[in-house]
């Protein structure tokens, strides 16, 4: 496409730097080709206005399910990836999950890929979830898909039907530092979790509350130090996924004060939300189900308060939805948890929704006059420019640069929404039948969402302007490492004491 598309004054915001005011952003086939004041332009030239709002990069989210097998009600790729950019996100990464009982994940990558293509509003790519490491996979497969632009796995230290024991880990990290994939982990303790979830059930407590009660902060702590440990030993990078205990974080920010490559990412719902929402209300007990996620949403308004100092001191790299939808009134949904009366919070599809409101809700803390919580560079660092760097996508994603996309969030001017904007679920585009952030009130919402120069959203006129072939698959690069550094030597070990044995 031959198009010369200028954004006109705007506070253009990067990871390092808010521009003055008055900066033109010159789009061309797709991509930024320059930044200047006065481009120049011709009559075929589209204008888009800002008026003097903050523009930033279009979001990447990391950490997002979209139909998956074991959510088969909320989203598909349609409307997920609808919700994606009204809410300012132009990437997404989700997830194809192997069966523990495949020996190859080629099959399970090509369906997941199949249900993505000619059906995302926005670009996209995924992560393997890998549940049965077979040294045929790690030998053979996982370059083959790294060739193809699979460049990260998940991996699940609980969860029967997920869940690897530490020796199947510590030979996917080894695979992962001589391959170079990223590797994010689910760290929380598997047996902690089944021990407390049988005692409570057999005490008669099932209802969606003592969701939180089976999953304890120490579930996170113990599993997050051993990851990190076995990180170490190996010498890998990772990231540990939606951080919501503040022990864990503090874990996380020792190893990172030693410069180990340990990333770590947090999402809305462990900023915004307390367990006690797993209450329900007085007409009904069981809507708690609507918040059951994992880990759980914690006790104390203090724990909140410790994922904002890590949003806000770098522990953070990334902040992602953990969009993980399932419908709520339907009997394949959240109501799998309700039968014949009887709560069972065990059964309950775990995940709450985001992908939408993920930007808003940050952005609403970012660079405000007041009450502050981060500055606008590190909103995008969190939201935008950290995930394309740390899965592969830097140099075409994450910044307002000459030569990236041109994806970006132009938001609405600062004075124009003096009431903010209401989260409300009738105006969200998700398949899911609720939000758990509604009522919330946000300062700002995206205006014009662009993906690769492509008007695609435009909240005043139209709403969704984009369409189901727009997405594309994107052939990610290996990741690099944000936090730290690979290559040093393990406390208490001796100078290359490792190479007797890796
Ligand atoms: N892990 C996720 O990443 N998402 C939803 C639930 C879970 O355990
Ligand atoms: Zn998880
Ligand atoms: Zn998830």
């Amino acid at each position: 496409m031959m198009n010369a598309l200028f954004v006109l004054l705007c506070f253009l915001v990067t990871a390092s730097d808010v521009l003055a005011p008055g900066i033109e952003i010159g789009i061309k086939d797709g991509k930024i080709s320059c930044l200047g004041t006065s481009l120049p332009r011709d009559a075929s030239t589209e204008i888009i206005d800002a008026k003097g709002a903050y523009v930033t990069p279009g979001g990447v989210d990391s950490h997002v399910h979209f139909q998956q097998d074991n959510s088969p009600t909320g989203d598909n790729w349609v409307t997920g990836s609808r919700s994606a950019i009204a809410g300012g996100t132009t990437t997404v990464l989700a997830f194809a999950s192997q069966l523990k009982t495949e020996e190859s994940v080629i099959p399970c990558i090509t369906e997941y890929r199949t249900r993505a293509k000619g059906r995302s509003f926005c670009d996209y790519g995924f992560h393997l979830i890998l549940t049965n490491p077979t040294p045929t996979i790690m030998s053979t497969e996982m370059p083959l898909l790294i060739s193809q632009g699979i460049t990260s796995v998940k991996l699940y230290m609980t969860y029967e039907p997920l869940k690897l024991g530490d020796s199947q880990l510590l030979n996917v990290l080894m695979s992962a530092r001589v391959l170079g994939f990223t590797t994010m982990v689910h760290a929380e303790n598997s047996d902690i979790i089944s021990l407390i979830t049988n005692r409570l059930e057999a005490a008669g407590h099932t209802d969606p509350y003592f969701h939180a009660i089976s999953r304890p902060q120490i579930a996170e702590n113990e599993a997050t130090y051993r990851i990190i440990s076995l990180a170490e030993l190996t010498d890998t990078p990772i990231l540990i996924v939606h951080m919501s205990s503040e022990i864990a974080m503090e874990h996380v920010r020792k190893a990172q004060t030693r410069m180990l490559p340990i990333h770590a990412e947090t999402c809305p719902q462990y900023l915004f939300l307390l367990s006690e929402r797993l209450k329900g209300n007085e007409k009904d007990k069981f809507e708690g189900a609507k918040c059951v996620c994992s880990p759980p949403l914690r006790h104390d308004p203090r724990d909140l308060e410790a994922m904002w100092r890590g949003i806000a001191n770098g522990t953070f790299t990334t902040f992602s939805s953990d969009h993980a939808p399932s419908t709520y009134d339907h009997a394949g949904g959240k109501k799998l948890g309700l039968k014949d009366g009887i709560m069972r919070y065990r059964n309950i599809p775990n995940g709450v929704p985001g992908v939408e409101t993920r930007l808003p809700l940050l952005f609403d803390f970012a660079g405000r006059e007041k009450d502050s919580r981060l500055s606008l560079q590190r909103f995008v660092q969190l939201t935008s420019s950290d995930p394309a760097k740390l899965y592969g996508l830097e140099g075409t994603k994450g910044n307002i640069a000459p030569g990236y996309d041109a994806d970006l969030v132009i938001w609405h001017p600062e004075a124009e929404l003096e009431e903010g904007v209401v989260i409300e679920q009738k105006n969200l585009h998700h398949g899911v039948d609720y939000t758990p952030y509604e009522g919330m009130i946000v300062r700002n919402w995206p205006r014009y969402t662009i993906l690769r120069g492509k008007k695609v959203w435009d909240r005043d006129n139209g709403g969704i302007l984009g369409t189901q072939v727009d997405g594309k698959f994107l052939q990610r690069g290996k990741g690099r490492i944000v936090v730290g550094k690979t290559g040093q030597e393990v406390k208490g070990m001796l100078a290359g004491e490792r190479d007797y044995w890796y």
